[in-house]
């Protein structure tokens, strides 16, 4: 590999999926992901706890997704347990797991035209 070489970002097309994981550490990984309209993300829960993915709710969770856009409602998802959502509407998605935001369980999804 050539000195200062850049690893390439992993480039998922409209109509393939790409993948945040839920960490033991409580958080999402990545926590910033950049996608294509068109692309579906599964969200995936390797930890031992429950958690979930969600876009409104009480509290502390910073929700928001753009207008038109259906909101982000996994429910409680199991460990091993997966949601996906299709990303048809551009723009920044925020979201979070309201029983741990206090300690930083919050994400972002922005959204490119295609
Ligand atoms: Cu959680």
């Amino acid at each position: 590999m050539l000195a200062g070489a850049v690893l390439p970002l992993r480039q998922v097309d409209p109509g393939e999926d790409d993948r945040i994981e839920l960490t033991a550490s409580n958080t999402f990984e990545p926590k910033h992901l950049i996608v294509k309209a068109g692309v579906t993300v599964v969200w995936k829960n390797l930890s031992t706890r429950q958690h979930t993915v969600t876009s409104e709710g009480p509290g502390s969770v910073r929700s928001n997704v753009p207008k038109g856009a259906s909101p982000l409602r996994s429910g409680e998802m199991a460990p091993g347990a997966s949601y996906s959502y299709l990303f048809t509407v551009a723009g920044t998605y925020r979201y979070g797991c309201p029983d741990h935001t206090d300690v930083g369980m919050v994400g972002t999804v922005t959204v490119k035209p295609r």
